[in-house]
């Protein structure tokens, strides 16, 4: 099975007066978004994140600046790094995640598939990795 998240272009129309991206329910975005939320003014050094999540989809933007996302499935870890808006990682359910690396002006633009929802997190790695074996 190929690794459950990958980089996505974002339909993007540029012209002379610049540029202007679109995400849109159950088309550029493959899944109805149900919540959007930004995260930015990340202090240098600084990580997010650090968490499972067990059906939640999202996509997430880099709408100015960069960083890297961390994913972990429970076996294989692969890192993304983000630094174009016309590119977003769509992450798929069940995977570990780790935000680093925010340049100063970052602001990260991030549509989730679901309502906020505590009980959808695992926040501890070992409990994580027990959580994919028994799945
Ligand atoms: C994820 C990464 C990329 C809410 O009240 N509603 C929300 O929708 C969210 C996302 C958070 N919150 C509250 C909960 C905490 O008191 O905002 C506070 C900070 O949330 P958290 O520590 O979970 O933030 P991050 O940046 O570590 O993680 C967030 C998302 O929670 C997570 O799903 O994948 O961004």
């Amino acid at each position: 099975m190929s690794f459950p998240a990958a980089l996505v272009d974002i339909p993007t129309h540029g012209d002379v007066q610049g540029l202007l991206g679109v995400l849109e329910s159950n088309s550029s975005v493959p899944f109805k978004i149900k919540r959007v939320y930004f995260i930015y003014g990340v202090p240098s050094g600084t990580s997010r994140g650090s968490h499972g999540h067990k059906k939640l989809q999202q996509l997430i933007v880099p709408l100015s600046g960069s960083f890297d996302v961390v994913l972990h499935d429970g076996s294989v870890e692969e890192t993304f790094s983000l630094e174009s808006p016309n590119k977003g990682l769509l992450i798929q359910p069940g995977l570990w995640r780790n935000l680093i690396n925010f340049s100063n002006d970052a602001v990260c633009l991030v549509l989730a598939s679901e309502h906020y929802d505590e009980i959808d997190y695992i926040r501890d790695f070992d409990e994580f990795i027990e959580w994919v074996a028994s799945r």
